[in-house]
């Protein structure tokens, strides 16, 4: 996809803004033939990143497939607020997996349509970070080595939220969760574990790795379609803020994942073959007291007394994936491939 500079005024929404475009240039939730693949009636709290992220993710893929798509899902917030029996919110073919083996049954029913000579029918797997970085992380491996033709969403709220808010090895440090209470010498979750999914899966040297991030929809849509253009083992990691669980007010979703990514937080590339593709540039790099402050599951980090120790490891995390991954323009892009823990920004 070609890229294009738009100049936008004040036009309201994302999408009735994108309506004064010329079609092929709109955002596919501004077409009036998406196809709403998750739609409204949905038990997902209000503000949830991940709705929204599946939504535009879903609806991209299909029409990028010309509707041809069937989702597994694994166990988690996305199946289980879509789906509560015997209702549903897809508009599309739709399997719950086990929590675990999402991506194995992705790849089953590509072996089968390919068995079949379906090949046009195209194969999405999605789950939380809990599904994919801990219980699925065997399962989506083998995935991407035999390299599968699957696109394989995970939407990161990081930690396992339809269960009670426990800690995944996607949680961020100091990070309060229902196992890592704030107490302590070192309150929240510990530093220096857990684990970066997009630098594992641009390790295996799988078609495409991307992230994206719910205040950039437009990017997310393009990296779906670009996924989309490809066959064999893809992954798209989504940062999906969870205002349940983050204990952040529900209207500040998008705000809040802005913050991240303008922070160095959270990084927002991509990559083909192992090799990085695309950056999206910080804007205006602003200091991660603006990301954790407005979240209470880092309240313990300013109150009773700042722990400023805590702080400037998170401040020293972000600027890391800054020199990474080349962030800002005059920032040097580090060596991915050779990145000492693997980790991203935790
Ligand atoms: C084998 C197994 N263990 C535990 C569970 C219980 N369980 C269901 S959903 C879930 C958490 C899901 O967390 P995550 O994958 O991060 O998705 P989220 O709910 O945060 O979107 C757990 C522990 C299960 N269904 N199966
Ligand atoms: S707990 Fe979080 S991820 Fe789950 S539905 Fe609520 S906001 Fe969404």
């Amino acid at each position: 996809m070609t890229a294009t500079t738009v100049k936008f005024y004040q036009t309201g929404t994302h999408t009735v803004g994108n309506r004064l475009l010329d079609p092929e240039h709109r955002s596919v939730q501004a077409d009036m033939r998406r196809t709403n693949s998750l739609n409204s009636g949905h038990r997902a709290c209000q503000g949830c990143g991940e709705a929204l992220g599946a939504r535009y993710a879903i609806d991209a893929a299909m029409q990028a497939t010309d509707n041809q798509l069937i989702a597994a899902n694994a166990t988690g917030c996305l199946e289980v607020f879509s789906t509560p029996y015997p209702e549903t919110s897809w508009q599309i073919p739709w399997i719950h997996s086990l929590f675990g083996n999402t991506a194995a049954v992705a790849t089953g029913i590509a072996a089968a349509l390919r068995v079949k000579g379906r090949t046009e029918v195209r194969v999405v797997a999605q789950g939380g970070d809990g599904g994919t970085t801990d219980i699925g992380f065997g399962c989506l491996s083998g995935m991407f080595e035999r390299n599968d033709d699957v696109l394989y969403i995970c939407y990161d709220n990081e930690a396992y939220m339809n269960t009670g808010v426990q800690r995944s090895s996607a949680t961020p440090g100091a990070a309060r969760t229902a196992t890592t209470p704030a107490v302590g010498e070192a309150p929240g979750n510990v530093f220096g574990q857990g684990k970066s999914l997009p630098l594992i899966a641009m390790a295996h040297e799988i078609p495409y790795v991307a992230t994206a991030i719910v205040s950039e929809l437009r990017d997310l849509e393009a990296k779906v379609k670009r996924a989309m253009e490809i066959r064999g083992a893809r992954y798209i990691h989504i940062f999906v803020p969870c205002p349940l669980g983050w204990g952040t007010a529900s209207n500040q979703t998008i705000h809040i994942a802005r913050l991240a990514k303008e922070t160095g937080i959270f990084p927002v590339i991509a990559a083909e073959h192992g090799e990085l593709t695309k950056v999206s540039k910080i804007r205006k790099q602003l200091p991660v007291e603006d990301y954790l402050k407005p979240q209470r599951r880092f309240a313990h980090l300013f109150s009773p007394t700042p722990n400023l120790a805590a702080i400037a490891h998170i401040q020293a995390l972000a600027d890391r994936n800054i020199r990474r991954f080349g962030l800002i323009d005059a920032a040097p892009v580090g060596a991915v491939a050779s990145a000492p823990t693997g980790a991203g920004d935790n």
